[in-house]
C-alpha cells in the first residue's frame, strides 16, 4: 500500500460482536499472547515501535467534564488554564522534537470544539509544523465538517479523538457530549481524508464487558482508525477518578491483545500510563501487539517516562524506533 493510503482494506472485519470479543478475553493468557503475536508478525515488523511527541497548545480551563481530565473546569486539579500558544513557540517546540528525532507532532488542545475563529491558528501550526518535514497531529475536540477539510488543505496527517469507553459505560464518565458527538467527528476526519487516531482509556472503573465494548465500537467504524491509542487512567488529583482502584495489569495486556487482533493492520499505542508501568509490562504490551508510544518527558499536563529511560528500555529489548523516518510496516499495512 502506498506512503500515506488510507486504512480501508475490506478484508479487514467490521461486524465484530460482544460474545466472540470475550472469548478472545477469556482465553488463557498465553494463548491469546500467542495469537496476537502472531497476527503482529503478519503486518508489522515485530521489533519496532513509531514514536510521535505531543505538545498541549491549549491547556487547561476545558468546558468538558471528563471524569478522569485534569484540564476539565469542572474539577479542581493544579492545572491552570493558559490560552493557546503562540505560533514561534509551537515552532520552536516542534524544531526540538524534530532534533530529537521525532517523526510526528502531535498538538493537543483542551477544547470542548474548534472554534472557527481558532481555525486558522490552529492551519498555520499545522503547516509550519509540516513544513519542519514532520507528520502533523492535532486534538482539539469535535470538529465540523468545513473545519476537518480546511485542516487537511493545511496539512494535516493525523486527527485523534477517542472513543474512550463503551457506548453503555460512556455517561457514567462524561454528561457534557455524546457518543454519537464523538462518532460524527471521526467520520468528517475520515471524509476529509485524514488519517484517523481514535482508543479509549482502560481503569476508568469499566467491566470487561465495556472495553470490549470500546473496541467493538472502534472495529466496527467503516474504517479501522489508522491509529489507536490505548491509554491507561493516569490517576490526576482533583480529578473524580483520582482514587480509583487500579486495573489489574494482565487485564491492560489482554485488552492491548485484542485490539490487535481486532485491528490488525492498525498501529495499536501503548498511551498514557508508561510513567506507573515497569518496563516488564511495557515489554508484554510491546509482545501483545503494541507497536507505538509517546516519546518525550510529558504527555500533555502529566508525566511521561524519560526520553533516556525509554531509548534504555528499546536496546534492551532489541527495538528499533521509528524515529526520524517514516514508519514502515513489514507488509501491506497502512503506512503511517
Ligand atoms: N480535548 C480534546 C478531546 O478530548 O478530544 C483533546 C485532548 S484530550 C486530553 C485527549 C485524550 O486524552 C482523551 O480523549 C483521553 O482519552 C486522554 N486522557 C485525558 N486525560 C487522561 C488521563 N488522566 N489518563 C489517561 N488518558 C487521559
Ligand atoms: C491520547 O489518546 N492520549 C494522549 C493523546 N491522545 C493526546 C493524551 C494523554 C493525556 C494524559 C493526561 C495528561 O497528560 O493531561
Ligand atoms: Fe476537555 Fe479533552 Fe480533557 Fe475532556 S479530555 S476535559 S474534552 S481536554
Amino acid at each position: 500500500m502506498p506512503e500515506n493510503s488510507l486504512n480501508t482494506d475490506q478484508s479487514l472485519r467490521h461486524n465484530w460482536h460482544a460474545e466472540e470479543v470475550e472469548a478472545l478475553y477469556d482465553l488463557p493468557f498465553a494463548d491469546l499472547m500467542y495469537q496476537a503475536q502472531t497476527v503482529h508478525r503478519e503486518h508489522f515488523d515485530p521489533n519496532s515501535v513509531q514514536v510521535s511527541t505531543l505538545l498541549s497548545i491549549k491547556t487547561g480551563g476545558c468546558a468538558e467534564d471528563c471524569g478522569y481530565c485534569p484540564q476539565s473546569a469542572h474539577h479542581e486539579s493544579a492545572v491552570k488554564a493558559e490560552p493557546l500558544m503562540p505560533l514561534d513557540k509551537v515552532l520552536e517546540s516542534a524544531a526540538a522534537a524534530k532534533a530529537t528525532g521525532a517523526s510526528r507532532f502531535c498538538m493537543g488542545a483542551a477544547w470542548r470544539n474548534l472554534k472557527d475563529r481558532d481555525l486558522e491558528r490552529v492551519a498555520n501550526m499545522v503547516s509550519g509544523v509540516k513544513d519542519l518535514g514532520l507528520e502533523t497531529c492535532v486534538t482539539l475536540g469535535m470538529l465540523e465538517e468545513h473545519q476537518a477539510v480546511r485542516l487537511k488543505e493545511a496539512g494535516l496527517d493525523y486527527y485523534n479523538h477517542n472513543l474512550d469507553t463503551s457506548p453503555e459505560f460512556y455517561g457514567d464518565i462524561i454528561s457534557t457530549r455524546t457518543y454519537q458527538d464523538r462518532l460524527d467527528t471521526l467520520n468528517y476526519v475520515r471524509n476529509a481524508n485524514i488519517h484517523v487516531c481514535s482508543g479509549g482509556i482502560v481503569g476508568l472503573g469499566e467491566s470487561r464487558r465495556d472495553r470490549a465494548g470500546l473496541l467493538i465500537s472502534l472495529a466496527n467504524l467503516p474504517s479501522h482508525p489508522e491509529s489507536v491509542p490505548i491509554n491507561l487512567l493516569v490517576k490526576v488529583e482533583g480529578t473524580p477518578l483520582a482514587n480509583h482502584d487500579d486495573i489489574d495489569q494482565l487485564e491492560f495486556v489482554r485488552t492491548i491483545a485484542v485490539a490487535r487482533l481486532m485491528m490488525p493492520k492498525s498501529y495499536v499505542r501503548l498511551s498514557a500510563g508508561r510513567e506507573s508501568m515497569s518496563d516488564e509490562l511495557q515489554a508484554m504490551c510491546f509482545l501483545a501487539g503494541a507497536n507505538s508510544i509517546f516519546y518525550g518527558d510529558k504527555l500533555l499536563t502529566t508525566d511521561n517516562p524519560d526520553t533516556n529511560h525509554d531509548q534504555q528500555l528499546f536496546n534492551r529489548l532489541g527495538i528499533t524506533t521509528l524515529i526520524g523516518q517514516h514508519s514502515a510496516p513489514a507488509q501491506d499495512a497502512c503506512s503511517h
